[in-house]
């Protein structure tokens, strides 16, 4: 069905990803390496937990000054759109590889998406803030990453959340306000939460599917991990007042160990 490896490259790898994750065949524990005494699937299952939370997704800018999510002077309907990913979790997550990539389109028969953006090497520590701005046309102040690069630190004016920008070049690509999605895809294929609206649908496969309110003038955020995302007429990119707390399916021993101090 999928034919060769070597023809999916580039944007096309992460098609392969979506059609892997649609079969219900996401990286199992199977493949790991392991050593005696390990449990592998125990093991996988605590990896699986730390990926990073979609915290909050700006898909429907407000008009006017009150749109302009970036703080860069210009409402841009799409550059200003955003998403926010925490880690929730009590060990550091390596972001480069993750990707997230709003609904998947099909076109002559081959699926692809619109807006994709695949993280550049980076550590996000627990509790650290992450957001990804949809960029069309913006400018900025303090450090800012790209699917390229790091940003070279934490940037104050969002809350000292590490910055990035999809640097989409197209003012008519961005998040639809009727109905679209949010995938975030874990770098072995995985489309581990998918958060959608309206008269989108989820991802197939996806191992979490969340449904989001439909606003019209800001953002859906959480207020917990494992609350829902509410809408609201604002937006707090880059901050995060949410708790961690303990996510679902994660071992209460396990959460209590992380609370031993490092240093
Ligand atoms: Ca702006
Ligand atoms: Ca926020």
């Amino acid at each position: 069905m999928a034919g060769p490896a070597g023809m999916f490259t580039g944007l096309a790898s992460g098609v392969l990803a979506l059609i892997v994750a649609g079969m219900g065949q996401p990286a199992g524990p199977g493949r790991e390496a392991r050593k005696d005494g390990e449990k592998p699937s125990e093991k996988a299952a605590e990896r699986t937990e730390r990926h990073p939370l979609i915290t909050e997704i700006l898909y429907a800018v407000a008009p006017g000054a009150a749109g302009d999510a970036n703080g860069d002077g210009v409402r841009d309907v799409n550059g200003d759109e955003f998403i926010e990913l925490v880690n929730v979790h009590d060990a550091p997550i390596q972001l480069g590889g993750y990707v997230l990539a709003d609904r998947a389109l099909e076109k002559d028969g081959k699926a692809y998406t619109s807006l994709r953006f695949r993280f550049p090497a980076v550590e996000l520590k627990p509790g650290q803030v992450a957001v990804v701005f949809n960029g069309h046309g913006a400018k900025w102040t303090g450090p800012v990453g790209t699917a390229k690069a790091a940003p070279e630190g934490g940037n104050g004016k969002f809350g000292g959340a590490l910055v990035f920008t999809m640097g989409v070049d197209s003012s008519r690509v961005g998040l639809a306000n009727k109905g679209d999605c949010v995938q975030l895809i874990a770098p072995d294929g995985a489309v581990v939460h998918c958060v959608w609206w309206g008269d989108a649908e989820a991802v197939a496969g996806a191992k979490r599917k969340e449904e989001a309110p439909l606003v019209s003038r800001g953002s859906v955020e959480r207020e917990t991990a494992e609350g829902p995302l509410l809408g609201q007429d604002s937006f707090t990119p880059g901050v995060w007042k949410g708790k961690a707390g303990s996510k679902e399916g994660e071992e209460p021993e396990r959460a209590a160990d992380a609370v031993k101090e490092e240093k």
